[in-house]
């Protein structure tokens, strides 16, 4: 279970003990949420759990019961298919209370299939057309640099998404700006929807890119809490450059039976396969959305 205070403001750095557990009860989240929903993305939700936890529950400035504080740091998710791991982990840190997360995708619900900035207090932008965040991250750094602030930017993208070519101005321009305030972090799962993304269009040797790019890069083990809390720390230290950080995860990372498959990307688990996952991870479907369904969470 979380700590009793991961919802106060400022920044939390939770240690990476900590941070695996707050990441199990996300990952138990989304599961039930997608469940109940009948509809959402689970494979990279569940892959790209473990470093957007640690964002926001470790490294992000942030106070979640008032999403526009001007000290904040910035941080968006450019994948946003995604949105059940975005919802479950703002949830998690009190941007909102768990049982909005069971209104998910419903038409009187507040958390749309693809965040929207207008729904949900929070979410800084809204997304879903692919390529587009590490732009909008970088008018937020390049802006924070010309205030004086020392905001921190975290861009999470897709490694599917880096064939957009809208990625690659992004990147040119973030380090021809010098903007050391920015962590990208990609999702490096390597499948996206239609199978291996290095079969649809091949993206390797994707850290000599970035790299030519002008960029610094640190290679991790994306469900590794240690490594990812050491990236994270060495990125915000990293001067001159902005700092990718190649996550190497695994597509529906947390339950064995649709690890790697890329047929997960936008398949939603079913209230019995959530079950069944949900069992394996030391409760059951019924008892999270007993969990979720409390109105004072
Ligand atoms: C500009 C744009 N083109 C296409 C899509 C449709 N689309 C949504 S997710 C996705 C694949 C993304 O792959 P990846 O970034 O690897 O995400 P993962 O499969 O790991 O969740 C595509 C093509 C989109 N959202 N935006």
């Amino acid at each position: 279970m979380p700590v009793p205070d991961c919802h106060q403001k400022g920044r939390l750095e939770l240690p990476a003990d900590e941070l695996r557990d707050v990441a199990k009860d996300v990952r138990r989240d989304i599961l039930t949420m997608i469940a109940n929903a009948g509809s959402g993305h689970t494979g990279g939700s569940l892959s790209a759990c473990d470093f957007l936890t640690a964002i926001l529950f470790h490294a992000a400035k942030i106070d979640p019961r008032n999403p526009k504080w001007n000290e904040r740091d910035y941080w968006n998710v450019s994948n946003a298919h995604i949105s059940p791991l975005i919802y479950s982990v703002m949830a998690e840190r009190g941007y909102f209370p768990l049982n909005e997360l069971l209104g998910f995708r419903q038409i009187k619900g507040n958390l749309q299939g693809h965040p929207s900035a207008h729904d949900t207090p929070g979410i800084e932008v809204s997304a879903g057309s692919l390529g587009q965040g590490l732009s909008v991250a970088i008018g937020v750094a390049l802006a924070s640099k010309m205030d004086k602030h020392p905001r921190r930017v975290f861009c999470c993208m897709g490694d599917g998404e880096q064939q957009e070519g809208s990625v690659w101005e992004a990147a040119m321009c973030a380090a021809h700006y010098h903007c050391d305030n920015i962590t990208a972090i990609i999702d490096y799962n390597r499948v996206q929807i239609d199978g291996p993304v290095e079969e649809v269009i091949g993206i390797d040797p994707l850290a000599d890119k970035w790299r030519a790019f002008n960029w610094h890069v640190l290679e991790i083990d994306g469900h590794d809490m240690e490594q990812i809390v050491d990236a994270l720390a060495e990125a915000d230290r990293l001067t001159e450059r902005p700092t990718v950080i190649l996550a190497n995860t695994l597509m529906g990372k947390g339950w064995k039976e649709i690890e790697d498959d890329y047929r997960w990307h936008g398949r939603p688990v079913n209230p019995d396969e959530a079950n069944t996952a949900l069992q394996l991870m030391g409760t059951s479907y019924d008892e999270w959305l007993g969990r979720l369904k409390k109105p004072s969470s």
